[in-house]
């Protein structure tokens, strides 16, 4: 946070999808994340700026919004930080407009009410490659000069053309302090403005800017009263009356601020905007085929197919390569500790064991993430988002809670970050709710692992994408009929309308994609080095003492005959059986027999409740240690495809039965066990009662819902 005697800051304000963190991260040389669809930006973040002459200013990147009648929170930091009202920051000393050249009139209409802050401002017509594309040709002279003289600049900000000359625009803003040609209100709704602001000053004792005047007349949204302090019995009379003479000047007083800053806009475009020959966007042609009312759907779901389908194909190669350095590096590392058996099984069985296997995922999170960004960048994912938008209309939530829910398809946290675009609180909350049910990248590895290792070599390649897709519509299946309960029946929400804008279709960006696959990719990689290494080892340590030589003696001495392997291997499953994890899992394992899991999925449940991709290297570890650490030990999968119940009613049949595997796989898909989304669930909704609500309803679910696939399937096969 900036205090306020720094230097000098900038604010970029704009509409959403307007290419404001990409202008951003090419003037500070950051890396915020950009994405084609609105609301990517959901948070204040700064950077510094040079001007290009060695001063330096603090730019903000900010959210994108419509109009300065702040409705959702995403929006409400644009106004906060337009007005300085966050505690320790002030007032920017520019503002920087960054607007869609091939939109003018639309993107305007922001900039115009920004300019009743009277605040220096810049404008950026960003996007010119498109523009000229088009056809079209903007003389940003003439529309300096109808502006009042604020610089007008076009770029290009993901080529990185124009931006010499926004800074030297910025520096020329802050140096001059030009503000931007305001509106002339008509006389009535001037007069009305002043009673407002007048009124609402001797109630508060506080100055109140005309900036402030206006949103109090023309909001009917109370923030600006609210912090204000003007409190409903104050304004109530006053709105009115003023309401009224708007009205009696023929106007609507809910319309009348759009309709006389257009009037406003269309005299200064005017002549601004050439259209020349180009080529008109494709988007509309394109979309009557993908946004069909049937075809579009079937196209969703072969697009899914194909996807999951071709994420198994071209991970394989990578995979076995990495499979083998695991095993390579264990072949190196265990022999020369034959003497220490303790330190070998730690390092063999735990470390490498845990931790490798689930290292081995990582080229299917990379290719997940490629094919992610591929489709969010095209501008496809927005699509989707309205598709899905009827199944969810039916249920209370609209296609602004779908970007959430969709992006909740690769991880919970910035998806329920995005549910800041939702103006409804009650709206907000239910789709905040239900974006744990998507079906993230953390689950992934485990029906990867399931699907390689029972349904790929059962019943072919062609079924691993389909379990794949089946899985992922898992969540969606509760998740739908959850939200209309949670909006129907418990918050009542009001139907919402329909607001999402959709993005321009565009060639996927290398440079976007592959950065954000990297930022995946790393992260996956630290996990790794963190908390699974962390939990690895303390499940390798719980499956590894106590060791009591009498186990030893007594398996040799009740197998007399046996060969020396088949003794060692027995004793070694002996000791797991006898370690604290070994007693800690048998003890809770009733609680997931239903479910068909024994005692080892039962600890991997349970040491899974941090991260849900822990199950992974949790069973690396529980069936390595099992297997002794035999150089030459084998794979996890070929570990669970021998793995039988060794007591009771089951014995002798496999554990990963068809039903066992389709039983785990639905409770992963259901079962909240991720701690940072259970955290930001509670930061988000403001206190714990949500989150905790969650967990325990996710978590009960999981277990029915798999008792339920488990007891069917069971009967089937
Ligand atoms: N063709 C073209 N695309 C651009 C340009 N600038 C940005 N984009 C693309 O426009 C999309 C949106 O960019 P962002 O920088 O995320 O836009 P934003 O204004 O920050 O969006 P929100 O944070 O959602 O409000 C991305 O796909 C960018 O690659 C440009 O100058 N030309
Ligand atoms: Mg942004």
């Amino acid at each position: 946070m900036s205090t306020p005697d720094a230097g000098l800051l900038v604010a970029l304000v704009g509409n959403p999808n307007t290419g404001k963190s990409t202008l951003f991260n090419a003037l500070t040389g950051l890396r915020q994340r950009v994405g084609n669809y609105p609301g990517v930006t959901v948070a204040r973040k700064s950077g510094t700026c040079d001007l290009g002459d060695g001063q330096k200013v603090e730019l903000v990147d900010l959210p994108g919004l419509y109009s300065l009648a702040a409705a959702s929170p995403d929006e409400q930091v644009v106004i906060d930080a337009l007005s300085g009202n966050i505690a320790g920051d002030r007032r920017p000393d520019a503002v920087v407009l960054v607007v869609d050249s091939t939109n003018l009139l639309r993107n305007l209409f922001l900039a115009s009410q920004v300019a009743e802050l009277g605040r220096p401002v810049v404008i950026v017509l960003n996007q010119a490659d498109v523009a000229k594309e088009q056809g079209l040709r903007i003389d940003t002279e003439l529309l300096s000069r109808r502006l009042g003289g604020v610089p007008v600049v076009m770029s290009s900000a993901w080529k990185g053309e124009g931006i010499l000359d926004v800074r030297r625009a910025i520096a020329s803003a802050v140096a001059n302090q030009t503000p931007m040609k305001r509106v002339a209100w008509p006389t009535n709704i001037a007069a009305a403005l002043t009673d407002v602001a007048t009124a609402a000053a001797a109630d508060t004792g506080k100055p109140v800017t005309e900036a402030e005047g206006q949103r109090l007349l023309f909001d009917t949204n109370p923030s600006t009263a609210d912090r204000l302090g003007w409190t409903l019995a104050q304004r109530d009379k006053t709105l009115r009356s003023a309401r009224d003479r708007v009205r009696n000047s023929g106007y609507n007083p809910m319309a009348a601020e759009p309709l006389v800053h257009y009037a406003h806009l269309r005299i200064i475009l005017e002549g601004v905007v050439t259209e020349g020959a180009g080529k008109a966007g494709r988007s509309a042609a394109v979309d009557r085929l993908l946004l069909h009312r049937f075809l579009g759907p079937v196209l969703f779901l072969g697009i899914m197919l194909g996807f999951f389908g071709s994420v198994f194909w071209l991970a394989k190669f990578p995979m076995a390569w990495i499979q083998s350095g695991v095993d390579w590096t264990k072949t190196i590392v265990a022999p020369p500790l034959d003497a220490y058996p303790m330190l070998q099984s730690l390092l063999a069985d735990g470390i490498i064991g845990g931790v490798g296997a689930f290292l081995v995922f990582l080229p299917q999170i990379l290719i997940l993430f490629l094919f992610i960004g591929i489709l969010e960048d095209s501008g496809y994912m927005a699509r989707a988002a309205f598709i899905m938008d009827r199944l969810f209309s039916w249920c209370g939530l609209n296609g602004k809670s779908f970007v959430p829910l969709l992006s909740g398809f690769a991880c919970a946290i910035p998806s329920l970050l995005s549910t800041r675009t939702i103006e409804d609180p009650k709206a907000r909350l239910a789709t905040a709710f239900v974006v744990p049910f998507m079906s993230c990248s953390a689950r992934f590895p485990i029906y990867a692992l399931m699907c390689a290792a029972f349904i790929g070599p059962l019943y072919g390649p062609g079924w691993e994408s389909v379990v794949m897709v089946g899985m992922h519509c898992v969540g969606l299946f509760f998740a739908v009929p959850t939200a209309f309960v949670l909006t129907r029946l418990v918050l009542k929400v009001k139907p919402q309308p329909f607001v999402l804008e959709l993005p321009r279709y565009q060639m996927p960006k290398p440079r976007d994609v592959l950065w954000r696959m990297w930022q995946n990719a790393a992260e996956f990689v630290s996990k790794a080095g963190t908390v699974i290494f962390a939990i690895t080892i303390i499940v390798w340590a719980l499956s590894y003492f106590p060791r009591d030589a009498s186990v030893a003696e007594r398996i040799k001495a009740s197998n007399p005959t046996a060969a020396e392997e088949v003794v060692k291997a027995k004793t070694q499953a002996a000791y797991v059986e006898q370690s604290y994890m070994g007693r800690f899992g048998k003890a809770v394992q009733p609680v997931f027999d239903p479910l068909g899991f024994d005692w080892k999925i039962t600890v991997g449940v349970l040491a899974s409740f941090p991260a849900r991709e822990v199950i992974v290297s949790t069973l690396g570890v529980t069936y390595s240690v099992g297997e002794g650490a035999k150089a030459d030990s084998q794979h996890l999968r070929k570990a669970m495809q021998d793995a039988k119940w060794s007591e009771g009613p089951r014995a002798g049949s496999p554990i990963f039965s068809l039903a066992a595997v389709l039983a785990l796989m639905v409770f992963f898909a259901l079962c909240s066990q991720c701690g940072p989304t259970i955290a930001t669930l509670a930061q988000e909704t403001g206190g714990w009662k949500w989150a905790a609500g969650s967990f325990v309803y996710m978590t009960a679910l999981a277990w029915l819902a798999g008792t339920a696939v488990y007891q069917v399937v069971i009967r089937l096969t």
